[in-house]
């Protein structure tokens, strides 16, 4: 069995969790669930980054300690996950000691082996995004650009990791595996950005500026900067499982690449004898009105709040079918609204309505056994083989177009058909039409419900369970056209989306 490991970006506890973090979690869980069904033995890890000056601030503002503060707003991010269906296998907190333990492991590693060195530093720093900034971050008119939030000119002792000896490894190393970023259009920015010689990391932060952090092993008047705390997660949640090792996806969003992802973490790894991971899958932003939905603007949607309004699995399609990997989607209420009328009520919930309907009305809710081929046949063969492909290539959005077209033949063929007319016709051949008629549609609905099980967990086992079936853990012969349902007991009715409240929009 091929083991899978992913993770997603761990979320800094500054402030509540919104749609874009939501969107995260559910795309890296759409992969888990697909690996799964494909037969991997999978892996999936989320988390929080809880250390760093922003998370001491907050604290701060709020009057409490930090790690009270780090507890609260990890609660509520683990929280949106199981709210979610998010089928992580852990969840990591930086002020974890597992995870202390092996920063300071590594870091100690470093700098036994002179990777690592004391410097005066002097610069300019962004809190909001935790990071030095260079000249040519300012504006044409010298100032400094919203996104970096307060800037401080700092002057201070600091350790710093000799990342610029690394530079050509890292660049024969993007060259060697052209597949490392997906988009692969990324790894071209990460190049470019590669061409300018690189500047040595600073790792640390005197204590008497930021406590919130992990002491350096070395030297205990400084703590770890935030971003080297933050990335070892990957590798510390799997100390004690090698087998994982190197992580076969990153899925983070497109602001924390270059250079976090594409150039500090790699280099760490390879600085360490570790092999960096197979592939970093970067997504783009969620906005509203065009601008970046953000927890700092207040333009953001609660995810939370939007699933109890309008269902998690609604939530989840939407996100997962809008959302072209590697784009940025605009998110607005009436492009919902559209995509869950017609694609999700009046497609799948129609199908689901007629099929449960007319096998109680003409069969005494029994599925009869199929008789004859259909055309609906040829058509599923060639749907479920687009579908996993486009998931193989993470085409998510494609795929799920694929599905809701079978759903729409589906229809077509039940209109074709009409069981109703068929039923008013006693002659035999024609009950033999009809039977074989239902036992198409139901097991069309089967095979189209399986199929989104990894975006729609709950929706696919609420339909399995209306068509009396019980699916096996993995998709291989699940996949077949056949007659798995013959005989099976179907419910008579299930309402899977209702019409939103108008009234509540
Ligand atoms: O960057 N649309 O944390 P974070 C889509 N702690 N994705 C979005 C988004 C939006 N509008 N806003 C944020 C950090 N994200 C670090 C990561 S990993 C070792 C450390 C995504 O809370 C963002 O791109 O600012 C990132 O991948 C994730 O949410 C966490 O962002």
């Amino acid at each position: 069995m091929k083991s899978f490991y992913l993770t997603t970006a761990i979320d800094y506890v500054n402030g509540s969790p919104h749609l874009g973090h939501a969107y995260e979690k559910v795309l890296a869980d759409v992969i888990a669930r697909f690996r799964r069904l494909m037969g991997d033995r999978v892996f999936f890890l989320t988390g929080t980054d809880e250390h760093g000056q922003k998370v001491q601030q907050s604290a701060r503002a709020r009057g409490i300690a930090p790690q009270q503060f780090a507890d609260e707003v990890s609660a509520e991010f683990r929280a949106l996950c199981a709210k979610l269906d998010v089928s992580n296998d852990d969840f990591i907190r930086t002020t974890e000691e597992r995870h202390k333990r092996v920063v300071r492991d590594l870091l100690q590693r470093l700098f036994d082996k002179g990777d690592i060195y004391k410097a005066e530093y002097r610069g300019f720093y962004s809190t909001r995004q935790e990071q030095f900034l260079q000249e040519k971050d300012r504006n044409p008119d010298g100032t400094w650009p919203e996104i970096f939030g307060e800037v401080t000119e700092i002057i201070e002792p600091n350790y710093f990791f000799k990342l610029r000896d690394y530079q050509s490894w890292l660049v024969g190393f993007l060259k060697q595996h052209e597949q490392f970023i997906f988009p692969r259009y990324r790894q071209k920015q990460v190049l470019e950005f590669l061409a300018e010689p690189l500047n040595d990391l600073c790792i640390s932060r005197p204590r008497e500026r930021l406590e919130w952090g992990i002491p350096l092993p070395f030297d205990e008047k400084f703590v770890t900067y935030v971003w080297f705390d933050a990335l070892v997660n990957y590798y510390s949640a799997v100390a004690d499982k090698p087998e994982f090792w190197p992580a076969d996806f990153h899925v983070i969003g497109k602001d924390i690449l270059v250079p976090p992802h594409a150039v500090y973490w790699p280099i760490m790894l390879h600085a360490l004898g570790l092999p960096p991971p197979r592939a970093l899958l970067v997504h783009g932003w969620w906005s509203i009105n065009g601008a970046k939905m953000s927890k700092s603007t207040g333009n953001f949607i609660d995810a939370a709040e939007f699933a109890d309004r309008y269902g998690v699995d609604a939530l989840r399609y939407f996100m997962i079918r809008e959302m072209n990997i590697g784009q940025d989607s605009d998110f607005s209420l009436q492009l919902f609204l559209t995509r869950y009328n017609s694609e999700l009520a009046n497609n799948l919930g129609n199908l689901v309505n007629r099929t449960l309907n007319m096998m109680t009305r003409f069969a005494g809710g029994i599925v009869p056994a199929p008789e004859a081929t259909s055309s609906l046949q040829n058509i599923w063969d060639k749907t479920r083989d687009e579908f996993i492909k486009l998931c193989e290539g993470f085409q998510f959005h494609i795929a799920l177009d694929r599905v809701i077209s079978f759903l729409t033949e589906t229809n077509a063929y039940i209109e074709l058909q009409a069981p109703w007319k068929l039923a008013k016709n006693t002659d035999p051949n024609t009950a033999a039409v009809l039977r074989n008629t239902l036992a198409t549609m139901a097991e069309a609905l089967r095979l189209g419900a399986t199929l989104l099980q990894p975006v729609m967990p709950s929706t696919t086992v609420k339909i399995q369970t209306a068509l009396g079936y019980t699916p096996g853990p993995v998709w291989r012969d699940e996949l077949v056209w056949g007659a798995k349902l013959t005989g099976a007991k179907l419910q008579p009715a299930l309402v899977l989306f209702p019409r939103p409240d108008q009234e509540k929009k």
